[in-house]
C-alpha cells in the first residue's frame, strides 16, 4: 500500500516487485526520465530570463517550428536514457526516425523502447502556460542483441509496459502507470525530490468540463458538431464548462482530477486529427484506461489501433467513461 508523501524512489522499490518483468531495468528507466525531467523542469521555469524561447529555426518533420526548448527537451531525455545504458531505441516526435542505441556492456542487452514527446504543448512556452512531456514504454519484440527495428516501435499501445507524462505547471508532476493503477509524484523543487501527492489518480465516470478547439467547429465531423451541441445545451447537467488550455497533458491532467472530456477529432483540415498515437494517445490512452477513464477514435479504442507509421495522427477523444461513451453515442449516430 502507497503512503503519502513517500517518495518516487521508495515508491519504485516497493512497489518493483509487483511488476511482472521484474528486473529494476524499468524502474532505473522510470528513474532516469525522474531526473531528466528535473533538468528539463528548471529550464522550462527560467524560459522567461535565459534567450532559451523563441524558434530554433528547425522545424521538425510534423512541419512545426521547433522552440529551443523544444530541442534542448529532446537532447536531454535522449541523452538521460542514453547515458544511463537502459534502452535498446528511442522515438522521439523531434526526430524524423527512431534512434538505436547499442548496449555499452556486451554482457548485458537493453529490452525496452522509449517513445515520447519532449515538450507538448510548446507553443505556450512564451506565454508562460504549462506544457508537458509525455512518455511510452514497450518491450522491444525483435532479438535482444540485435539493432532495434522499426517494428519495435510500431506495436499496439494494449503492449505498453509504462506510459507517463510530467507536466511542467504551478507545480511539476511526474504521473505514469506500469499498468497497475495510476500514481502523481509531486516535485519539491528546494530538494529536487519527487512526493507521492496523488496516489491511485482515477477519472470520474461524469464530469462537466470538455476540451476542445471550437475555433475547428465548422471543419468537425457531424458527429463531433452533434456532441458539441449536446455539452451546450440547457438541459439536466448540462450546460457543461468548455476549458481548452492548448497543452493535451494540462487539459487532461485537469479533467483526470476533476472529470471531463478532451477531444482532437479528425476535420477537413486535418484527416487524421492532430494528435500522433505513438507517443500522445497511446501513453494518454494507457493512462486513461489505467485510471478507470476511455480513450477511442470516437470508433475504435485507441490502445488497439495497429500502427502504420511512426509519426501516424489519429482522431483522439479521452476522458471519463461516460463522456467519451455518448461522444462515441453522436459519432455512431451520425454514420
Ligand atoms: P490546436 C500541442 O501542440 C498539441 O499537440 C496538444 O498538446 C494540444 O492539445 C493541441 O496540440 C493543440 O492544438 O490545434 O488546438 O492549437
Amino acid at each position: 500500500m502507497s503512503q503519502r508523501n513517500q517518495t518516487l524512489g521508495e515508491f519504485i522499490i516497493e512497489n518493483q516487485s509487483s511488476f511482472k518483468y521484474t528486473s529494476g531495468e524499468l524502474s532505473r528507466l522510470i528513474n532516469s526520465i525522474r531526473l531528466a525531467a528535473k533538468v528539463v523542469n528548471h529550464e522550462v521555469n527560467k524560459a522567461g530570463l535565459v534567450d532559451i524561447l523563441g524558434a530554433a529555426g528547425d522545424t521538425n518533420i510534423q512541419g512545426e517550428n521547433q522552440q529551443k526548448l523544444d530541442v534542448y527537451a529532446n537532447e536531454k531525455f535522449i541523452q538521460t536514457m542514453t547515458d544511463r545504458n537502459i534502452v535498446c531505441g528511442i522515438a522521439s516526435e523531434e526526430e524524423d526516425d527512431f534512434i538505436t542505441i547499442n548496449s555499452k556492456d556486451e554482457n548485458h542487452q537493453n529490452k525496452y523502447v522509449v517513445l515520447i514527446d519532449p515538450l507538448d504543448g510548446s507553443s505556450n512556452i512564451d506565454v508562460n502556460v504549462s506544457v508537458g512531456t509525455i512518455f511510452s514504454v514497450y518491450r522491444r519484440v525483435t532479438p535482444v542483441g540485435t539493432p532495434v527495428q522499426l517494428e519495435d516501435f510500431l506495436q499496439k499501445g494494449t503492449k505498453q509496459v509504462a506510459a507517463g507524462y510530467i507536466i511542467y505547471g504551478t507545480s511539476t508532476m511526474l504521473v505514469y502507470t506500469t499498468g497497475d493503477g495510476v500514481n502523481g509524484f509531486t516535485l519539491n523543487p528546494a530538494i529536487g525530490s519527487y512526493y507521492l501527492s496523488h496516489p491511485d489518480m482515477k477519472f470520474p465516470e461524469d464530469g462537466r468540463i470538455y476540451s476542445v478547439n471550437e475555433g475547428n467547429y465548422i471543419h468537425f465531423p457531424k458527429g463531433i458538431k452533434n456532441y458539441i451541441k449536446y455539452c451546450q445545451m440547457e438541459e439536466g447537467d448540462r450546460p457543461y464548462t468548455s476549458r481548452y488550455i492548448g497543452s493535451l497533458v494540462s487539459d487532461f491532467h485537469r479533467n483526470m482530477i476533476k472529470g471531463g472530456i478532451y477531444m482532437y477529432p479528425k476535420s477537413s483540415k486535418a484527416s487524421n486529427g492532430k494528435l500522433r498515437l505513438l507517443y500522445e494517445c497511446n501513453p494518454m490512452a494507457f493512462l486513461a484506461e489505467q485510471a478507470n477513464g476511455k480513450a477511442s477514435d470516437g470508433f475504435t479504442r485507441i490502445m488497439e489501433i495497429e500502427p502504420t507509421e511512426l509519426h501516424q495522427r489519429v482522431p483522439f477523444i479521452c476522458g471519463s467513461k461516460n463522456m467519451v461513451e455518448k461522444a462515441e453515442e453522436f459519432m455512431r449516430n451520425a454514420e
